[in-house]
């Protein structure tokens, strides 16, 4: 009977764990050379017409395109690379054994040391909230942990606030970041996480300025539902895990960064449930959004840089995509080029350089994004990030990777709050 039902055991865990890869089998990466505009509307067309999933859109001259096509697309794909006389090679030939092979690196590196610290790895939601809290019992003068309220599973989206004045004194600006927006960027979240432990738990002489001067609202995981998800059955999950069976009785999950109430549905959004671009039925119909929108909305006086983190392909982008640019364009560009200049300057020989600029001439128009939205709402420097992934790794950043990623990706943080700040007085 025990050895049965530890059989039955054996069977479930083998099942699950086979089904985990088993999904991804058949799937390629292809690195597709993009030349010129066209080239990208062309692959953006092919990706709603044959849903693919773009994890890098590439850029003229500069960086490839980075593309998954699945075992039924391949040949069509192919096909129309062909026709449009677009150069391609493959990236990853068997995306199921990468993953696989990067779980198993994943559990020896962590067998293998001990005490990692919870920004140095790819931690789940609960150790994370725990950081959090920690880090406000032991440092309740300046930090505190508030909860936004639940996702759609009912978990609790928790951000960190960090001031050494409660948060009220009106002279100093905020910056608001936050990280895993999108579920399988995992290596963004350690990026906020270092940001607290810099400013709470081992502030440098030289950063004083940072905590004294700047009030910081720090969102770990803005989509904790997708993050676990992405953890527990599909790596490669974007979306969050919204389900609204009136809409699909299957298909769940809105693609977050679709979904603000900004040229929504306009540029180049999905409309279907099933696509990993889906918009959601109407702006805002994601409960982790309005959580969004309602902090920015609450400290809109205030917030001088909105940065939503993402992964991967070394960018800062700013708005706005439907290809007018913001009022503040110089100063805006001037911050994001700074902060790019200081990435630049401390990361690993060989890596990309941070390419700078409006996010729809720089990468691709997208419709619904928090950068487009917060900008549009009066927040005066507002940025997309996105991280590094140490030139071929995709989202599938080895974790040795993170403390160089942490500390490059700060000497930009710490730069582009001093250079706002500078401009934050200049206002007043
Ligand atoms: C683009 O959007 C911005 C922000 O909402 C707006 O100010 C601008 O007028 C729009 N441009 C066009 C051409 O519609
Ligand atoms: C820039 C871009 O890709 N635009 C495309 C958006 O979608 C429309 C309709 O599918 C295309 O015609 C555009 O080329």
């Amino acid at each position: 009977m025990v050895l049965k039902i530890f059989a039955l055991f054996l069977l479930i865990f083998v099942q699950t764990s086979f089904g985990k890869y088993e999904q991804y089998q058949g799937y390629t990466v292809y690195g597709v050379v993009i030349r010129n505009q066209d080239d990208i509307n062309f692959i953006q067309r092919l990706q709603s017409e044959l849903d693919l999933d773009i994890w890098r859109a590439g850029m003229p001259g500069a960086r490839h395109a980075d593309i998954m096509v699945g075992p039924k697309q391949r040949e069509m794909f192919v096909k129309h690379l062909h026709a449009q006389g677009m150069e391609y090679y493959i990236r990853e030939g068997n995306v199921a054994s990468k993953i696989k092979n990067f779980d198993e690196d994943l559990i020896k590196w962590t067998k293998s040391r001990q005490n990692v610290e919870v920004y140095n790895k790819y931690a789940r939601v609960a150790e994370i909230d725990a950081y959090m809290e920690r880090l406000a019992r032991e440092y309740p003068n300046i930090a505190k942990v508030v909860t936004a309220g639940l996702s759609f599973e009912g978990r609790p989206v928790k951000y960190l606030k960090i001031s050494t004045t409660n948060f009220e004194d009106p002279s100093k600006p905020i910056y608001f970041m936050d990280a895993t927006m999108h579920a399988r960027e995992w290596v963004t979240t350690p990026v906020a996480l270092y940001t607290m432990h810099r400013l709470v738990e081992s502030l440098r002489d030289e950063d004083r300025d940072l905590r004294d001067n700047v009030d910081w609202i720090i969102l770990p995981v803005y989509n904790p539902d997708g993050y676990e998800y992405s953890h527990t059955d599909e790596r490669m999950w974007r979306a969050s895990r919204s389900f609204n069976p009136e809409i699909h009785e299957e298909c769940r999950g809105v693609d977050l960064n679709r979904n603000f109430d900004i040229f929504f549905m306009e540029i180049n959004a999905s409309s279907n449930p099933c696509s990993s671009l889906y918009a959601g039925p109407y702006p805002f119909s994601e409960i982790e959004n309005r959580h969004a929108r309602d902090i920015l909305h609450s400290h809109l006086d205030r917030i001088q840089i909105y940065l939503n983190i993402h992964s991967y392909g070394s960018y800062i982008l700013y708005g706005f995509d439907n290809a007018t640019l913001p009022a503040n364009v110089a100063q805006i560009h001037t911050v994001g080029a700074a902060m790019g200049a200081h990435i630049d300057g401390s990361k690993l020989p060989n890596m990309y350089d941070y390419l700078i600029g409006n996010s729809r001439f720089v990468l691709y128009p997208a419709s619904g994004t928090s950068q487009d939205y917060a900008q549009d709402i009066g927040v005066p420097f507002s940025f997309t990030l996105e991280l590094p992934d140490m030139n071929e790794y995709g989202f599938l950043v080895p974790p040795q990777y993170i403390p160089q990623i942490n500390s490059e990706t700060w000497a930009g943080i710490a730069e582009s709050a001093r250079l706002a700040s500078i401009f934050y007085r200049a206002r007043r």
